[in-house]
């Protein structure tokens, strides 16, 4: 076979839970917890339309052990679908799906091929005569350098090698499992490593190729934009090219409106409008998109803000619809500053907002919120803690910008009970 292609992939995680998603009232639960299932749809729409020779899956296809057997069920499915296209699988499985994990098991396929968990093994595949070499993680953490004990190249044919590994020194968030160097898996004399564990799409190296084709399907806001799989082209045993093939079916995105300089509300929102439409425009390609939405900038609004930080969310809500039923808000995040007040509103707002201006100097004062703060902590559940900005800030006892805050709501609250 002169020319083929295949698809490389990882990091599925297939029926990965979601946390916390159930809080944020709107986004449709369960299209989003659904789209990791979508995503593999997608990868075997792509394989069948590339018409791709066969499919590689570098671990954690599972996001540990099933719940119930649909998740193995719905995997099978789909890897009909290749075998009746007559396209083999080859999966590595990584910390998340090692064999010590997986209580659950159910028959796959007979087009789909498992590298076991002794030691390295060697497929030839069929239709191409492609060697492809790996190993399956036994355990959550393998306790070393795997490639070492990988074989050689084998000569006369395009050699693959398939691992999960976050190479040498990790790359944070990531667990350092498997460790070893690109110049380690050089050293092999393959043509392409098809790696897996990182969820950012990254070619480490392009001689040898050395990928990361990233998580499938982000799963969370830090899971941000294009997610998918590698699409190798091969041509006379060389590689000849590595595309990006988006499969998401769900994006998420951070979309940061710069409110600076904003006079009112109105102004607010028709930037954060703007900035919406922009976002599902350029960055959710056709998909429905889940978004953070943060307002930041130096504005006399910042009090204003603030007081409506219960409803905040609704409003941006409000804007999402009306660009898009799939332009959907996780949440909205106040990261606006105060304008040093100018001009007074009155002398008694002057004097009281002053009070709490004092307060940022005043060591008393700032005891009293610690100890305060420390008794509440200990009453509330820690994701609620999470959630809010106030208690976060008063948990890293920044309370500077906790008074300077209450001071511009306040001077808010009073000028319009004046005005
Ligand atoms: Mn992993």
């Amino acid at each position: 076979m002169a020319a083929f292609k295949f698809l490389h992939t990882a990091d599925i995680h297939l029926d990965s839970p979601l946390r916390g998603l159930s809080r944020y009232e709107g986004v449709p639960v369960e299209q989003v917890r659904l789209a990791t299932r979508a995503a593999l749809t997608n990868l075997v729409d792509v394989a069948l339309e590339e018409a791709v020779a066969f499919v590689v899956i570098a671990g954690d296809l599972f996001d540990g052990a099933w719940d119930d057997f649909s998740t193995g069920l719905y995997f099978c499915g789909a890897m009909r679908r290749l075998k009746d296209a007559g396209i083999p699988v080859y999966i590595a499985y990584g910390n998340h799906d090692a064999d010590s994990l997986q209580t659950k098991r159910l028959p796959l396929p007979d087009n789909v091929h498992v590298f076991g968990t002794k030691g390295p093994e060697t497929f030839i595949d069929e239709g191409t005569g492609v060697a492809l070499h790996g190993q399956s993680y036994k355990t959550r953490d393998p306790g070393g350098d795997l490639s070492a004990a990988y074989p050689g190249a084998v000569e006369g044919r395009l050699n693959i090698g398939v691992l999960h590994t976050a190479l040498e020194g990790g790359r944070p968030p990531h667990a350092a499992y498997a460790p070893c160097s690109p110049g380690q898996l050089a050293s092999k004399g393959y043509d392409y490593w098809a790696l897996g564990h990182v969820h950012t799409h990254e070619v480490v190296s392009t001689d040898p190729y050395i990928v990361f084709p990233g998580n499938l399907q982000g799963r969370n806001i830090r899971e941000c934009g294009s997610k998918g799989a590698s699409l190798v082209s091969v041509q006379n045993a060389a590689v000849t090219s590595v595309a990006f093939v988006a499969c998401d079916a769900v994006r998420w995105a951070q979309v940061a409106v710069d409110v600076a300089d904003c006079a009112a509300l109105h102004d607010m929102e028709a930037r954060a409008r703007d900035a919406l439409a922009a976002a599902f425009r350029d960055e959710a390609e056709g998909r429905p998109m889940v978004v953070r939405v943060t307002l930041r900038g130096r504005t006399a609004l910042h009090g204003k803000l603030l007081q409506r930080l219960g409803v905040l969310r609704e409003d941006v809500r409000a804007l999402a619809t009306g660009i898009s039923d799939e332009l959907w808000v996780e949440k909205v995040v106040l990261a606006t500053e105060v304008v040093a007040a100018a001009t007074a509103d009155s002398p008694d707002v002057d004097e009281i907002a002053g009070l709490f201006e004092q307060g940022v100097a005043d060591t008393q004062l700032r005891a009293v919120l610690a100890d305060d703060f420390g008794q509440l902590f200990g009453r509330i559940p820690p994701e609620l803690a999470e959630d809010s900005e106030l208690l976060a800030s008063a948990r890293a006892e920044q309370f500077d910008a906790i008074l300077q805050d209450a001071a511009a709501g306040l001077r808010a609250r009073l000028g319009e009970g004046a005005g």
